[in-house]
């Protein structure tokens, strides 16, 4: 416990390389719990922003002139970071998309329009994010396949036992998150990888809530496909990867069609380029690339491994301490759990929750969390959650347990 606790204060001074935590919300400090819906933004990737609309602002790929050309070298030269990121094996791996959700609708359609017959099986989770649900709701539709969902262990956990038992000669697509976005468990990826490959299906990951969080080694993992969004990772909105095996994106035809995609056009026909420009057509987010490279600077700086402790560590305490406030719910397995804390307040809806810890300037998402049908599986229509970064400390996990008991008294005895 000793060393848990000093990692959960060692990131408290990061706290001041993000400028947005210096407000105050309805008089107070502001506590940021919603991490995992987006998270803020250091001074480093704001000031990158804006030095390179001040000073290289062109289209890249295609002119000459010196501000293109510095243009397309940082653009390129984030693309590299973020391949070394995700230890990817070539920089053309890396796909620059507006973000998860986009990742995926590109995998589903590009490689499940191409590869997936009537019959076919995609394995999923009832814990996905609906962005890594509904673009394979929608292929199933398209070629006749079928969906086939792992089942949970009680507490919302996935095993490899209960992955294998839904993996089999129809699977062709293995579909999972990495970590849940609302019960912070930690799926066995790299094992579910093994068994996907066994009987020659492809495994997609969600990576959404894992990259910003720990070590990502696609290569270690052994996955095919990997999508995540740059703005949860101190990145801005609007970018996000599509990571793919190079010789999976090579048998990839396009699914955006147009500018910069192209190797030769005549009237009738075209053919494609090279990766990674033959999976980006028109004019990409090259700010959005580079302040997302300039994210993983930061992330580096500061250490992955110690963010990865760090969260960790905080979420496992945020979760020990709600377990133990009456009538509170929390929901997932309490360790490993990383990340997010979901949980509800009997006989009070989470929105009330949210709306009074915002009144004490905490930041917190109430809802369904775009995962519909692990609600049901809950059963329950939505739950509060508090997600958790490398500025938060445990500060804020005292702030929150305290604006919590106090919520159940409001709603218990009245104001
Ligand atoms: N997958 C997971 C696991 C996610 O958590 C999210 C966003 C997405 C996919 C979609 O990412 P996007 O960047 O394309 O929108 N999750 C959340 C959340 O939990 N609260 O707000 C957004």
């Amino acid at each position: 416990m000793k060393e848990a606790e000093k990692m959960i204060t060692a990131l408290v001074d990061v706290r001041e390389d993000f400028p947005i935590l210096k407000r105050q919300i309805n008089g107070h400090r502001l506590v940021y719990l919603d991490s995992a819906a987006t998270s803020q933004k250091p001074k480093s990737v704001i000031d990158r922003i804006t030095k390179y609309y001040e000073t290289s602002n062109a289209n890249v790929l295609r002119s000459v002139h010196t501000l293109a050309e510095e243009a397309t070298e940082q653009f390129e030269e984030s693309r590299k970071k973020i391949a070394g990121f995700i230890h990817a094996r070539y920089p053309q791996e890396i796909i620059f998309t507006r973000g998860t959700t986009e990742s995926l609708n590109v995998i589903a359609r590009a490689w499940g329009d191409k590869f997936l017959k009537a019959g076919d099986e995609i394995v999923l989770s009832p814990v996905e994010h609906h962005s890594n649900l509904i673009p394979w709701q929608q292929l199933a539709e398209r070629v006749g396949a079928h969906l086939r969902f792992i089942d949970l262990e009680r507490d919302g956990t996935i095993t490899v036992d209960a992955a294998s038992a839904r993996i089999n000669s129809k699977t062709k697509i293995v579909a999972l998150s990495a970590v849940s976005n609302v019960l912070g468990t930690i799926n066995p990826i790299a094992d579910i990888a093994i068994l996907a490959h066994e009987v020659g299906a492809i495994i997609v990951v969600d990576g959404a809530q894992s990259v910003p969080h720990q070590i990502t080694d696609v290569q270690k993992l052994g996955i095919d496909f990997l999508a995540f969004s740059g703005h949860k990772m101190l990145g801005p909105t609007g970018i996000g990867v599509l990571w793919g095996r190079n010789e999976l994106l090579n048998a990839l035809d396009p699914v955006i069609f147009g500018g910069e995609m192209i190797e030769y056009v005549d009237r009738e026909n075209a053919t494609w380029a090279e990766l990674p420009a033959k999976l980006e057509g028109g004019t990409p987010n090259i700010v959005g690339a580079i302040g997302l490279g300039e994210a993983t600077d930061y992330l580096e700086k500061i250490g992955m491994p110690r963010i990865e402790k760090h969260v960790q560590a905080l979420t496992e305490d945020a979760y020990r301490r709600l377990s133990s406030i009456p009538d509170v719910t929390v929901y997932g397995p309490s360790s490993p759990h990383t990340g997010v804390v979901s949980f509800n307040i009997a006989g009070v809806h989470p929105h009330d929750v949210a709306q009074v810890l915002d009144s004490q300037g905490i930041a917190i998402r109430a809802g369904h969390h775009c995962a519909q049908p692990l609600m049901q599986w809950l059963d329950v229509i939505a739950t509060a959650r508090a997600s958790f970064y490398l500025y938060n400390s445990s500060i804020d996990v005292d702030s929150l347990v305290d604006a919590i008991k106090l919520t159940r008294r409001y709603f218990k005895n009245g104001p």
